[in-house]
């Protein structure tokens, strides 16, 4: 049986939107999918961005983000006009939130995978029955079922399925021994994030180490990016550190991780000695009321502790910002972004990367249920047949300008006016800099 791995190219309305490294590594997502039903399919795992996928294959599977959905549905429907027999599968962040519209809508989509793809691609190559297989959505008798959630661990992969790739010096290559987020499991989901499982999976460090020495022995990689959403979970950077072999010394990490846990006594020092050289840490805002709503427990001085210890060593920070939380105002705002420019003068060594974005109530999010059960942004959106209880695809530029027009007391185009002025200046000063999904560009 062949199976296609697809992360389509991204749509052409968030075209714009720079993915931050200059290469396309393939997506760690799809390689764990592929590693698992290696032994029962023959699978290719393509990337859109630099090759063009085939579709001749029993199976098709798509990787459904928001920037890439419209694409994801446009290589499901041209697979099944050129093979009605084959299978069409979406998965991903994206498609785990939205997978009863996406049944409804689009008959050339026979199953969406919510969560974690591994055991639901294995269930559908094996042939097992469908209320058998978990994480799975399936239409039967004009209604959408879902199954069971199964949460696993990733296996290890190497690159022998996927048709090409690309990774140069600058990129970091991604590996997944993190899923989910510890944050969330402990606290709850930040209310603007899409997460979709609360819990977290890890592998163990033994087995941490040895996903990097296949990738380093076969292709060379020395410069990795774990993709959990928080690293410090718990103990594990220290275990990582226990457990690491004499020989991978050399191996460089990027990580994510929020200013509650790097503030405390410790841990950017374990850190720097696991060799991480960039962080990505989930600022958003400093403005305390603001924080509070959303759930967030720092606060400016601990930020600007947090980038002391990473400059004394050597660990660069990308930062986002984000406009328009519920209960902005123009004042908070501006003192928002007077508080990232500061940071680029005080820590000119230390930043990598500023992210100026306007809050997306992103579908999954809390966020997103506040809008669309708010009568004014249901009146305002649901224009020319849109709907925010049917539809699988969103105008996220008028949605998040309704949001901030409902739930803050900030005015728009101010807000656009600092995220376009964030990036200028930030891009003039030599910085990388971006944008979450493209609104207010
Ligand atoms: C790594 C990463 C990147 C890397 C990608 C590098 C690479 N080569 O893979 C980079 C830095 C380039 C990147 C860029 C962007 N990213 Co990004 N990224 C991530 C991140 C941190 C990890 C993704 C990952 O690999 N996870 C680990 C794997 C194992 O999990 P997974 O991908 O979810 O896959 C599993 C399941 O989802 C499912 N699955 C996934 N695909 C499929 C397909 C099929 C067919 C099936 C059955 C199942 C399935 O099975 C997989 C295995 O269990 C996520 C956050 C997160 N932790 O998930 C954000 C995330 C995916 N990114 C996001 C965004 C918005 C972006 C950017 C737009 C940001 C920006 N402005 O720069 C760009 C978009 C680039 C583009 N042009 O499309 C959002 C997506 C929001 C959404 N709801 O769609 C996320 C969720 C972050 C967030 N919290 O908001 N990103
Ligand atoms: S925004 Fe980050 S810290 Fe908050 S729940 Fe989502 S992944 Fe966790």
């Amino acid at each position: 049986m062949k199976v296609h791995l697809i992360r389509p190219k991204t749509d052409e309305l968030y075209a714009p939107v720079k993915q931050v490294y200059s290469s396309f590594p393939p997506p760690v997502g799809l390689s764990c999918i592929g590693s698992e039903i290696r032994d029962c399919a023959e699978v290719s795992i393509y990337d859109g961005n630099i090759i063009e996928p085939t579709l001749e294959a029993d199976i098709i599977g798509l990787q459904d983000w928001v920037t890439t959905h419209k694409e994801a549905l446009a290589l499901a429907k041209r697979a099944k006009q050129q093979n009605p027999n084959c299978i069409t599968v979406l998965g991903g962040i994206n498609a785990s939130h939205l997978a009863p519209r996406i049944l409804m809508n689009h008959s050339f989509v026979d199953y969406v995978v919510s969560g974690h793809g591994e055991p639901a691609m294995a269930g559908l190559v094996e042939g097992r029955l469908l209320d058998e297989i978990p994480n799975l959505n399936y239409r039967e008798g004009g209604l959408v079922k879902r199954t069971k959630q199964k949460l696993v661990k990733s296996p290890f992969f190497d690159l022998e399925q996927v048709v090409e790739w690309e990774c140069d010096e600058e990129t970091p290559f991604p590996i997944s021994a993190i899923r989910g987020c510890i944050k969330s499991a402990r606290e709850g989901i930040c209310k603007y994030c899409s997460l979709f499982n609360e819990r977290v999976n890890i592998i163990s460090p033994e087995d941490f180490w040895t996903q990097i020495r296949i990738l380093k022995d076969r292709y060379s990689l020395t410069y990795f990016f774990e993709t959990g959403d928080e690293f410090n979970v718990g103990t594990y950077p220290q275990r990582l550190l226990d457990a690491r072999p004499e020989d991978l010394r050399d191996i460089r990490l990027r990580i994510y991780a929020y200013p509650e846990i790097l503030a405390q006594k410790g841990v950017i020092d374990t850190l720097a000695r696991l060799q991480v050289r960039e962080l990505y840490m989930g600022v958003e805002t400093v403005n305390q009321g603001l924080l509070t709503n959303a759930g967030r427990q720092y606060n400016a001085n601990a930020v600007e502790g947090i980038l002391e210890q990473m400059n004394a060593v050597g660990i660069r920070a990308m930062m986002p910002f984000m406009f328009g939380l519920p209960g902005e105002t123009n004042d908070t705002a501006q003192e928002n972004f007077d508080f990232s420019q500061r940071l680029l003068e005080r820590y000119p060594e230390t930043i990598k990367m500023m992210q100026y974005s306007l809050v997306v109530p992103i579908i999954g999010s809390e966020y997103f249920v506040m809008a669309s059960t708010a009568k004014k942004v249901r009146e305002a959106y649901e224009q020319d047949g849109k709907s925010l209880s049917r539809d699988d695809d969103f105008d996220y530029q008028k949605l998040t300008e309704l949001f901030i027009e409902t739930f803050t007391e900030a005015d728009i185009e101010f807000l656009k006016g600092l995220v376009i002025r964030g990036k200028k200046i930030t891009k003039e000063k030599g910085y990388l800099t971006s944008t979450f999904i493209g609104v207010g560009e």
